[in-house]
């Protein structure tokens, strides 16, 4: 349960502040909820998890959330802005331990909410096992989202981390992505490492990818709803590919059979071989920038 005394401070404590709600579930799960000029969206303080986004002048939702998504305390959303910390995937060396680790099931704070030029900021603030972690995104005509990772400890530590954004598509078979083609990468399904495959990346079956390398710029290109996701990394020097397909899509209960066609994963990460360590009191920064273009006619 969310406590009722945290959503009652945050009324008071924003009060203030324009275009923000605050609110929770029949059973407590709390929310920030953001109407501004530009754009609507929803943060749920569980993982600071942007679970909806939506810019005023689209005509389409930019991230997929699952119908089946569970909303609840302790349990992952299937959708949205997932932060996985402090691994990625499971943990062979600790298979009781959550997939993605806990920081996207578990609170986070609200630090601030501010006016920015491009938008309204929210920072939040995660603290755990000797990491700290501030995340801020800015809602505006674009998503910017961005996490700061610092050693909190007095020892060397390595952790993953990847912003795992659920991206709403019309259909999956119709959607591709450029500007991997150049990039290696390791095939979950197989654990196999592959060349670069110097094409476009399609969805025909399930997809699975974690390719190296930094990128200036993912395109996820929409042909039937004519909209082009343009994905903007930086500090990230992996990129996370997903679509579960048929089988895994069947195998998930907080995910309906048919959704894989709406949906796919583009995740900017650092992950497996791009594992960061940082020494005592080190910090890093990972960043993405998200826009939507829609082609006329
Ligand atoms: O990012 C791809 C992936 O690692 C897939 O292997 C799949 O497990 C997906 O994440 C979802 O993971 P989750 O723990 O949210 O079900």
């Amino acid at each position: 349960m969310t406590e009722q005394g945290v959503i009652e401070r945050y009324c008071r404590q924003f009060a203030d502040v324009k275009d923000v709600s605050f609110g929770q579930l029949a059973n407590g799960f709390g929310f920030i909820e953001i109407d501004s000029p530009q754009c609507s969206g929803k943060v749920y303080l569980q993982g600071a998890h942007l679970a909806e986004f939506r810019r005023k002048t689209s005509a389409k939702p930019l991230l997929f959330l699952s119908q089946q998504a569970w909303l609840e305390d302790g349990k992952p959303i299937r959708g949205g802005v997932p932060i996985c910390f402090p691994w990625f995937g499971g943990r062979s060396d600790a298979p009781h331990l959550p997939a993605h680790g806990t920081a996207r099931i578990t609170p986070w704070k609200l630090r601030a909410i501010e006016n920015a030029s491009n938008g309204l900021r929210l920072t939040f603030q995660w603290q755990s096992d000797g990491w700290a972690l501030v995340y801020s995104l800015v809602l505006g005509d674009q998503l910017q989202l961005e996490l700061e990772v610092t050693n909190a400890s007095f020892q060397k530590q390595t952790f993953e981390a990847a912003l795992h954004t659920y991206f709403l598509i019309a259909d999956s078979s119709k959607a591709f992505l450029t500007g991997l083609e150049k990039a290696t990468y390791l095939d979950q399904l197989t654990g196999k490492d592959c060349d670069a495959e110097e094409r476009a990346i399609e969805f025909r079956e399930e997809t699975d990818r974690i390719y190296a390398g930094t990128h200036a710029q993912i395109v996820l290109e929409d042909p039937v709803w004519k909209r082009r996701i343009v994905i903007c990394p930086k500090g990230s020097q992996s990129t996370v590919v997903w679509n579960p397909w048929i089988a895994k899509s069947q195998r998930m209960p907080d995910f309906g059979d048919e959704e894989y066609h709406g949906m796919c994963c583009v995740e900017t990460a650092n992950v497996r071989r791009q594992s960061v360590t940082l020494g005592p009191g080190e910090r890093t920064l990972m960043s993405v920038a998200i826009r939507e273009e829609f082609s006329e006619g």
